[in-house]
C-alpha cells in the first residue's frame, strides 16, 4: 500500500522544510532561485514538487509530497494531488490574512477532500501570535469541515511528526 500524504498552502508556510524536518530519506526538492514578490520573502521556492519518505515504526512507509506555494504553478496541485490519501495544509500566521489563505487551500483541493481528510498546521506563530487556533477552528467549523488545527513550526521534526501522527490516526495506518 502506497500511503500518499500531500503538504501544500502558501509561500513560505514551511512546506519544504517540513517534509525535510522528517524525512528518513534525503529529499526530492525542486527549489529555484525566487524572482518575483517571493523572493522578499525568501531566496527560493519550489517550482514542481518536494518529496520525502517517513519510516513507520510497522515498516510502513509514508510518502509525503509538497506542492509549490505559488499560484502559478498551479498545474502541479493537481498531478500531486493524485492518489493521495489525506492532505496537510501549512498556513503563515504571519500572512496578511491566513484564515483566508485556508479558505483558498481547501477550495483549490475540494475534489480531494470531497473523499480524504485534512489536517492544518500554522506556522510562524513566534512571529505572528494572532490570528489564534480557534479563528481557524472557528472557520472551518462554519464550513462544516472536520480538521484537526495544530501549531507547528515546520523547523522542528516533533511537530511535523504529531501533525502527520493525527493525519495517520484518522486513516488508521500504523496505529
Ligand atoms: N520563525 C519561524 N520560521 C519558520 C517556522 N516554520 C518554518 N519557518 C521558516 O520559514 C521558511 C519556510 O520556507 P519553505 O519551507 O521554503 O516554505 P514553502 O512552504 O516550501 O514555500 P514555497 O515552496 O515557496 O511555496 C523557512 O525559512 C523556515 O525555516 C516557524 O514556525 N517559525
Ligand atoms: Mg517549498
Amino acid at each position: 500500500m502506497h500511503h500518499k500524504i500531500i503538504f501544500t498552502g502558501p509561500v513560505g508556510a514551511g512546506k519544504s522544510t517540513a517534509i525535510a524536518a522528517i524525512s528518513d530519506k534525503p529529499v526530492v526538492t525542486t527549489e529555484a532561485r525566487a524572482s518575483d514578490e517571493v523572493s522578499l520573502r525568501k531566496q527560493t521556492t519550489t517550482v514542481a514538487m518536494d518529496y520525502g519518505v517517513l519510516q513507520l515504526a510497522d515498516g510502513q512507509s509514508v510518502h509525503l509530497y509538497g506542492t509549490p506555494g505559488q499560484q502559478r504553478f498551479d498545474y502541479m496541485w493537481e498531478i500531486l494531488s493524485r492518489g493521495g490519501l489525506a492532505l496537510v495544509i501549512l498556513l503563515d500566521n504571519s500572512r496578511e490574512d491566513p484564515v483566508a489563505d485556508m479558505v483558498f487551500y481547501l477550495d483549490k483541493f475540494r475534489a480531494l477532500l470531497q473523499r480524504r481528510p485534512v489536517c492544518i498546521g500554522v506556522t510562524r506563530m513566534d512571529l505572528a501570535r494572532s490570528p489564534r487556533l480557534h479563528s481557524y477552528q472557528q472557520k472551518l467549523a462554519e464550513m462544516g469541515i472536520k480538521a484537526p488545527v495544530f501549531e507547528v513550526d515546520a523547523r522542528k521534526p516533533n511537530d511535523v511528526k504529531t501533525l502527520v501522527r493525527s493525519i495517520l490516526h484518522i486513516l488508521a495506518i500504523g496505529s
